[in-house]
Order: structure tokens, then C-alpha cells, then sequence
């Protein structure tokens, strides 16, 4: 028999990465997406198949995370052995605009599914796995993040995601449901949306060098993010259900890095060196180098600025994670590092805008897009 999994949130970077697994596996995949007035499924149109295959091994369902009765409905329908619930209002920032709203996606939103297993009596049959966050640690605690180190969460979107993560522990011990966290760091890729900060710097990167921008602005250059390639993290959501006895995992590569180092590493792929000059507010980013032979920019030219902007209320400054006991228990290893993966996303994102600076040059009118 096909397993079959339901995932929220699979038009997102995490869904259309996991989507590509599981397919890979052999499941039946059913996926939640919301109604939009525009396309939204740009990064999981490549798995379409036309809805009137025989063996229709992707199916799309409308519903949202506030609904009950949609997710009660749906998960009646396909009746999963595997929920993972992606589904989010993902931004930290935006959090800060939205806490009510965030609060209900993220927050309640997971209780309703783990109600929703309960209500159809699946506590037996279906597994949940929840996308639980390194913002959990917040203001720090302790280095490296472990299973154990203690949850202070610094957004809205934190304490949202706090709710989840603890709900999903009650309902593992009250009901005997298989659910687990995973506690990921963040994890990145070509398809990570465009306003987070390694998407937005590899963006900029690639138009600055086509002469398609002029200056990147940022926020707290002095952040530092255990990153990885979602690749490697949507193998570990699918271990963390494969186990004999449900539990939680960090997962993460142990190396933390600076947002203005992950910046200077995204110029080098397109052989810009840059150095930062200033402090605060006023720190910039200017050429000292430039070697590509297409790329053509003047020594001395301020291609990095600070717009306090983008700052955040409250500010997670270090994560640093400890995978020991993924490592061990799942037998989970990331395979790409941050210089493979800043690469990947650059080479990605000057391809794109070669694309556009083509059209541009044919006389079209390039869209202008808002971060
Ligand atoms: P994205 O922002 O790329 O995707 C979020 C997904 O959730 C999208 O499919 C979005 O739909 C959907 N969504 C948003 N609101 C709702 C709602 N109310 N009901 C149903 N679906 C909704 O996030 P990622 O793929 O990067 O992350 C996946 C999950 O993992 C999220 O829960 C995130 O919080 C969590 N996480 C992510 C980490 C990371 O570094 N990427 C690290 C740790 C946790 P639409 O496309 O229509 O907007
Ligand atoms: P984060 O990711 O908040 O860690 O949440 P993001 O990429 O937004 O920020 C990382 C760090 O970079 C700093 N920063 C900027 N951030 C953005 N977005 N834009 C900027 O211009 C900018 N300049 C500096 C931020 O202040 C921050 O310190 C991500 C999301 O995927 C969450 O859903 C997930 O839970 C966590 O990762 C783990």
C-alpha cells in the first residue's frame, strides 16, 4: 500500500522540497494551498500532474490552517499516515506587523490539526510532524542550542511557534499521538523566499553585478544564523517520522556565520570583493575588487548600506545549533556546507535576472518588487 502524506504549507521553500522527497519514495502526496488572487504555486509546478491521470500521485486541496472544518474535512478525505505541518506565517519580522494573525496560523493553527486527528479517532494511524523553530532560544541562553537548552522566544512569530511546539509535546503524552518536533536552523536554497536575508543578498548580488540595482540595504549585519540547504533539512522531517518512538530533534550544522560574512561570500561567487567600512547605521559596504570579466563595476563603489528599517523590535543575535542527537539517533548528516550553498543560490539568482536583464535590453519594462 502507497503511504500517503498531507502537507501545509507545500507551496513553500520546506513544501516543494519535501513534496520532490516523498514522490521520490513513492508516496501519494496531497498538499494544502491557499486561495490567492495570483498563481501560488510556482515552486511545486514543475511536480504537476493534470488531475485526470488515473494515478494521480500529487493532489492540491484549498484550506487554510484558521479553518477547522476544512482540515477536519480534508484530513477525513485522504485519511494521511503522515501530516507535516509547514504551514506558517513564516517571517520574523513580519510578525511584528501581523501577532494576531501569526498567533492563529502558527500558533492554533497546529492545534486544530492535532484536534483534527483526535475528532477522526486517526491518533493510531496518522503521525504529525511540527515545523518548529530555532527562534524557540531567542535571547540566548546557552551555545550551542540543544534539545534542552531552555525557550526564550523574541517575536511574535516565537512565541506563536512556542505554543505549537508544546501543544505537539501535550498531544504526544495525553493522546499518544506520534508527533514530534523538529527544531530546525534556518535552512535556505534557490526556491527560500525572496525577502528573507541570504535570498535577498544573493538577489541583490546578482542584479548589482548586471547593473540591474545599484545598492543592497540590510538590517543587523551582525547576526549570526547556523545555516543550512533545506535539501538536507526536509530529509531530516522525514526521519524524525520514521521512528519507532516519537521525539524531538534539533536540526542544524553546528557553524554559525554573520549576516555581512554571508554577504562578502555572495559578492565572491561573482568575483566582487568587497569590504565593510563604518559602524551601526552608517557601516557600508564598498568594491575593492572586481575580476569577472562580464561584471563591471568600480573600485571604491558603496554597493551595501544600512537601513535601520529592517531592524527588528527585538533581535535573536546567535543561534548556533547542536545536531548531536539527530546525528546519532536519526543518523542524519547534512551534505551541502554554506559555501556550496551560497553558490547554488547565487548561480540560481544571476541566471534569473540574466533572463531579465535580457528583456530588459529588448526594450520590456522590468517590474519593480518590494522588500
Ligand atoms: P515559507 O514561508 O516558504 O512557506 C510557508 C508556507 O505556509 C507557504 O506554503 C504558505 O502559503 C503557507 N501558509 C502561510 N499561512 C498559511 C495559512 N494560514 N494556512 C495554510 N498555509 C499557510 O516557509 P518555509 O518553507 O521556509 O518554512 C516551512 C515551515 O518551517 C514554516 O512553518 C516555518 O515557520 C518553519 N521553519 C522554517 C525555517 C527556515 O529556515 N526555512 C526554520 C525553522 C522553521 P503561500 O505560499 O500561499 O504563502
Ligand atoms: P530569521 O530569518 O528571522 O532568522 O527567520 P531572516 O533571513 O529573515 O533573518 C536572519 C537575520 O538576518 C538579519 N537581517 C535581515 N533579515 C531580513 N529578512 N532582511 C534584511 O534586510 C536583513 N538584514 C539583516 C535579521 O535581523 C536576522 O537576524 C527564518 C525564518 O525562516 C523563520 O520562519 C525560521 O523559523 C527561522 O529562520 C529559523
Amino acid at each position: 500500500m502507497k503511504k500517503k502524506a498531507l502537507i501545509t504549507g507545500i507551496t513553500g521553500q520546506d513544501g516543494a522540497y519535501l513534496t520532490e522527497l516523498l514522490l521520490s519514495k513513492g508516496y501519494e502526496v496531497h498538499g494544502i494551498k491557499r486561495r490567492s488572487s495570483l498563481f501560488n504555486t510556482d515552486r511545486i509546478d514543475h511536480l504537476y500532474q493534470d488531475p485526470h491521470d488515473e494515478d494521480q500521485r500529487l493532489v492540491l486541496h484549498y484550506g487554510d490552517l484558521s479553518d477547522s472544518t476544512n482540515l477536519i474535512r480534508i484530513i477525513q478525505q485522504v485519511q494521511p499516515d503522515e501530516i507535516y505541518n509547514l504551514g506558517a506565517m513564516s517571517h520574523v519580522k513580519v510578525s511584528f506587523d501581523t501577532p494576531e494573525y501569526t498567533a492563529n496560523a502558527d500558533g492554533i493553527g497546529t492545534l486544530r490539526l492535532l484536534e483534527a486527528i483526535r475528532i477522526l479517532g486517526l491518533e493510531k494511524k496518522t503521525k504529525i510532524y511540527q515545523a518548529s523553530t530555532s527562534e524557540l532560544y531567542g535571547l540566548v541562553q546557552a551555545v550551542p542550542q540543544s534539545e534542552t537548552t531552555p525557550f526564550y522566544p523574541r517575536s511574535p512569530y516565537a512565541v506563536a511557534k512556542m505554543y505549537a511546539y508544546w501543544i505537539t509535546v501535550n498531544y504526544r503524552e495525553a493522546y499518544g499521538i506520534y508527533a514530534c518536533n523538529g527544531i530546525l536552523f534556518n535552512h535556505e536554497s534557490p526556491l527560500r523566499g525572496e525577502t528573507f536575508v541570504t535570498r535577498k543578498i544573493t538577489r541583490g548580488v546578482a542584479k548589482i553585478a548586471m547593473s540591474l540595482q545599484e545598492k543592497l540595504y540590510l538590517g543587523n549585519l551582525d547576526a549570526q544564523r547556523d545555516w543550512g540547504h533545506a535539501k538536507d533539512y526536509v530529509e531530516a522531517m522525514y526521519l524524525i517520522l520514521q521512528q519507532e518512538v516519537p521525539e524531538d530533534y534539533v536540526i542544524a550544522t553546528g557553524v554559525t556565520t554573520r549576516v555581512r560574512e554571508f554577504v562578502r561570500m555572495a559578492f565572491a561567487e561573482v568575483g566582487i570583493t568587497i569590504e565593510f567600512k563604518g559602524e551601526g547605521v552608517d557601516e557600508k559596504g564598498y568594491v575593492t575588487h572586481c575580476a569577472h570579466p562580464d561584471f563591471q563595476l568600480e573600485e571604491g563603489t558603496e554597493v551595501v548600506a544600512v537601513d535601520p528599517k529592517y531592524f527588528r523590535p527585538t533581535e535573536v543575535e546567535l543561534l548556533i545549533g547542536d545536531p548531536t542527537k539527530s546525528k546519532t539517533k536519526l543518523g542524519w548528516e547534512p551534505k551541502y556546507d554554506l559555501q556550496g550553498l551560497v553558490k547554488e543560490m547565487v548561480a540560481a539568482d544571476v541566471e534569473l535576472f540574466q533572463r531579465e536583464k535580457l528583456l530588459k535590453n529588448s526594450g520590456y519594462q522590468i517590474k519593480n518588487q518590494y522588500e
